[in-house]
């Protein structure tokens, strides 16, 4: 039995889990539960039926259990084995907490990793009477974005910046319209920026074959019509500006010159959302706790866009000597490395949330993977994801705890919600999300898993929960 702590009640709570095997256990156990909840009716009816005296309980009860089990793994074995050996973990840890989905209020226990952390205390009791961090609010958008973008930036400042007044840095491949800027001003509270992306960060760089890429791109739009696992199309498989604004917001948005001098960024997007009041100033707590990363939803990369990245990454580790963090325990390699099958578990923090220091982006140690992911041409050939790019930096180069998931704040980018469980968190904080919506406990989130190794870590440095 482990002690945990319940991110929305910040109560302590003693549960079962130890990962796999006792969430397996807890599957096991309701299933018998019920066997012996039927066992009464079930036994009169087969004594009646069969004219039997006495039926073998143990025999009925390995029946039902067997069936349970059939039903079952026809149901959901296709999608487990569309995935690795990792993704099976993560989908058994959803069985163990699916199966309480009626009472998840009080049973749905998951630990929030800057609880009992040794940088942290509890954010929201930071005062809004201070000075604020040196961070800004940024986005990339197009002209024709601009009412999605209205909505979301009254509802950004109506939920957290008409109180602090950051400001907001606006990148456009194209120059903004008069239009966009005179709206747009007219909402943030702070200083609103407009920026054009340098042409020659948007274009295919030298090395790229276009006519490959083409190619490329055709294939996997084709093979989009079988679909990928799960029988999801991939998205933007035949776009080349995403291709390009993947590239953008993977290795150049922070050398920006409308980024230069800010500390922190954090990234929004068109048509997303926040759903409670945010009282307590995020960019100076971060500072505060020494984060580097915030993240609020986090999920399985679409592997088609991504198959060579990983082998990419470990080629570059190699080469310069630093193979060894793909087994590190200070940094959070475990959320992206897996031992067994020696491959990327396709998780990533979603970026079109995320609140980031500036500065690791802008290192050395970040440019030079970015570089040298950039020569193999897998932004153009692959259609990699600035997500996954960010996100395996951040696990290997960061350490665990730069990293904050941030639980209590409700948001959402379609499809996916992040919207806290308990309701006294709800109210307290005026959130209009539905909490049967959160995306969290997915079966493709990957904040479970993320939450579990974050307990280890804690565990094995001694923390006390
Ligand atoms: N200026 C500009 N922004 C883009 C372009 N493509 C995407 N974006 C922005 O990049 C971000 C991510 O794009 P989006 O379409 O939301 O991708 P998704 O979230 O992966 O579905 C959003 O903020 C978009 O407004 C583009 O061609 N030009
Ligand atoms: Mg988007």
């Amino acid at each position: 039995m482990f002690r945990q702590v319940d991110y929305v009640t910040n109560k302590v709570i003693t549960t079962n889990d130890i990962g796999l095997l006792i969430n397996l256990d807890l599957v096991l156990q309701k299933l018998v539960d019920l066997v012996q909840f039927l066992n009464v009716p079930l036994i009169g009816m087969m004594r009646a039926r069969c004219n039997l005296e006495r039926v073998n309980l143990s025999f009925i009860t390995s029946v039902f259990l067997a069936s349970v089990a059939v039903l079952f793994i026809s149901l959901e074995m296709p999608k487990v084995f569309a995935r690795d050996r990792q993704i099976f973990k993560v989908k058994l840890g959803f069985m163990g907490t699916g199966l309480q989905k009626g009472s998840y209020e009080t049973n749905r226990n998951v630990e929030t990793p800057h609880i009992n952390s040794q940088k942290t205390q509890y954010l929201d009791t930071i005062s809004a009477s201070h000075e604020r961090a040196n961070a800004t609010f940024y986005t990339l958008c197009r002209n024709e974005e601009l009412y999605q973008m209205l909505e979301t930036v009254q509802n950004y400042e109506d939920r957290f910046n008409s109180k602090f007044k950051y400001d907001w840095v606006f990148l456009n491949d194209y120059p903004f319209t008069d239009e966009f800027k005179r709206v747009i001003s007219n909402a943030v509270s702070g200083e609103a920026k407009f920026g054009q992306v340098p042409a020659s960060h948007w274009r295919f760089p030298d090395h790229i074959d276009q006519q490959k890429v083409y190619e490329l791109m055709d294939k996997m739009d084709s093979e989009n019509t079988t679909g990928d696992y799960l029988g999801l199309p991939i998205p933007y498989a035949k776009s080349i500006s995403y291709r390009h604004m993947c590239r953008y917001q993977s290795g150049f948005f922070y050398k920006h010159e409308l980024l230069q001098g800010y500390k922190y960024f954090w990234r929004v997007e068109p048509d997303v959302r926040l759903y409670c009041d945010i009282d307590y100033d995020v960019f100076k707590s971060m500072e505060q706790n020494g984060k580097r990363y915030g993240f609020a939803i986090s999920m399985m990369e679409f592997e088609k866009t991504i198959e060579s990245l990983f082998k990419e990454v470990k080629n570059y580790l190699h080469m310069n000597g630093v193979s060894q963090l793909l087994n590190g325990t200070d940094n959070l390699s475990d959320f992206v490395y897996d031992e067994l099958s020696d491959d990327y578990t396709l998780c990533h923090f979603w970026s079109n949330f995320e609140i980031g220091d500036l500065d690791f982006f802008r290192g050395r140690e970040y440019n030079e993977l970015f570089n040298y992911l950039d020569s193999k041409g897998g932004f153009y050939y692959e259609r990699w994801g600035d997500a996954p790019i960010h996100s395996i930096a951040v696990s290997l180069f960061m350490q665990w705890d730069d990293i904050k998931w941030f639980s209590d704040i409700g948001y959402r980018h379609p499809p996916y919600l992040s919207c806290p469980l308990s309701e006294e968190v709800r109210l307290e904080k005026k959130c209009s999300c539905d909490p049967s919506q959160d995306f969290t406990m997915d079966a493709y989130s990957c904040t479970r898993f993320y939450q579990d190794i974050v307990k280890d870590k804690q565990k094995s440095q001694g923390g006390n929960f």
